[in-house]
């Protein structure tokens, strides 16, 4: 089959022939419907020094997956055909932190392990091999492996951020998000949709506020050097509840920092590599900061549950798999709206 692959550190992906896997016990092989580009694919390419992470390469890219049950190994009660959603943190799944369902912070493997798409072979390709059944949820009617693809990582991010940031979020409270892209409509989707805040979007391009507008934002505001004005003056001085960066860049976490009011969460969900300085008489007081990683397997379920009801559904340009390069330059230059995905066959 063909597969994308991240082949070396600081190169761009090729594609090779591999053989198709063979599910072993407990294993599920699905067949790919869909693999969104995300943009930490563009950070682990082209921007991570060799070392940061010790993946061994090559490995076949895609990590928000979804697709079809194609074959089962011993043991697994799955019917073939079945259209499913890939949870993709995959932790060892018995700790005390993965029986609740929190394996994207598994208490027993290190720091970076690896998981499809990031370390092991993911679902940029025709097949993707799931080691156990517990990682797949079955799609609701009516959505595509393609729109759900981005479900699993680029909706699933933000609604763990912003489950984190529910105790603030009270009603009427502020939310700002920065970044308007993949991640960025679908957690003002999830705001709209799980919390009574105001919205307000940051980002420097246009076409992506205009998206945030047609998702539920209240307010939109163009990320320079005063957004934080725009800010508390949407605020009449107090700042935003809770303020999600998307970006993670020295610039943003700026904006982030001077944004956040008293008592107030910042939650690092980009991967921008910026450093936020924080200390006593330099960060409002009260103010916690969470960097955050994916999100949990019941937060798939409810995130699909979202997506049921017509409450979020992702903004999706598709791209072959025998195009899947131009989806990641699309990315890069940041021309697409939402999320890119790659369709296999
Ligand atoms: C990928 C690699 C490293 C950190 C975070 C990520 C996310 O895109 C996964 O959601
Ligand atoms: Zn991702």
């Amino acid at each position: 089959m063909r597969a994308l692959r991240l082949v070396a550190w600081h190169h761009d992906p090729e594609f090779a022939e591999l053989p198709v896997p063979d599910p072993g016990p407990g294993q599920v092989l699905v067949r790919v419907g869909g693999a969104g580009v995300c943009h930490s694919d563009l950070h682990l390419l082209h921007d991570f020094p060799p070392g940061l992470l010790d993946w061994p390469v090559p490995f076949t890219l895609g990590h928000e997956n979804a697709g079809w049950v194609h074959a089962v190994g011993a043991g697994v009660d799955l019917e073939p055909g079945l259209p499913v959603a890939v949870y993709g943190p995959w932790g060892c799944g018995t700790c005390r932190t993965c029986a609740t369902g929190a394996e994207n912070y598994c208490a027993s493997v290190p720091g970076n392990w690896t998981v499809a798409g990031l370390g092991a072979d993911g679902g940029m390709a025709e097949y993707l091999l799931v080691p156990s059944a517990r990682f797949l949820v079955p799609l609701p009617d009516g959505l595509s492996p393609a729109e759900a693809a981005p479900l699993t990582d680029a909706a699933l991010t933000p609604y763990h951020a912003i489950a984190k940031a529910r105790s603030v979020l009270t009603p009427g409270a502020t939310a700002v998000v920065i970044g308007i892209g993949g991640l960025g409509h679908l957690a003002v989707q999830i705001l709209r949709a799980t919390t009574d805040s105001e919205i307000i979007a940051v980002d420097t391009k246009p076409e992506a506020l205009e998206l945030a507008k047609t998702c539920g934002a209240d307010h939109l505001v163009h990320a320079s050097a005063c957004a934080e004005d725009a800010v508390r003056n949407l605020t009449r001085g107090a700042g935003a509840a809770a303020v999600l960066d998307l970006v993670g860049s020295d610039a943003t976490l700026s904006i982030a920092a001077r944004s956040v009011a008293k008592g107030g969460q910042i939650l690092i969900v980009g991967l921008g590599g910026g450093v936020l300085p924080v200390s006593l008489l330099g960060t409002p007081y009260g103010v916690s900061v969470t960097p955050t990683y994916w999100g949990t397997r019941p937060e798939l379920h409810e995130v699909l549950r979202l997506a049921a009801r017509g409450d979020l559904r992702a903004e999706v340009r598709t791209w072959p798999l025998s195009r899947a390069t131009d989806a990641y330059a699309a990315v890069a230059a940041g021309t697409v709206p939402g999320r890119a995905v790659v369709v296999p066959g």
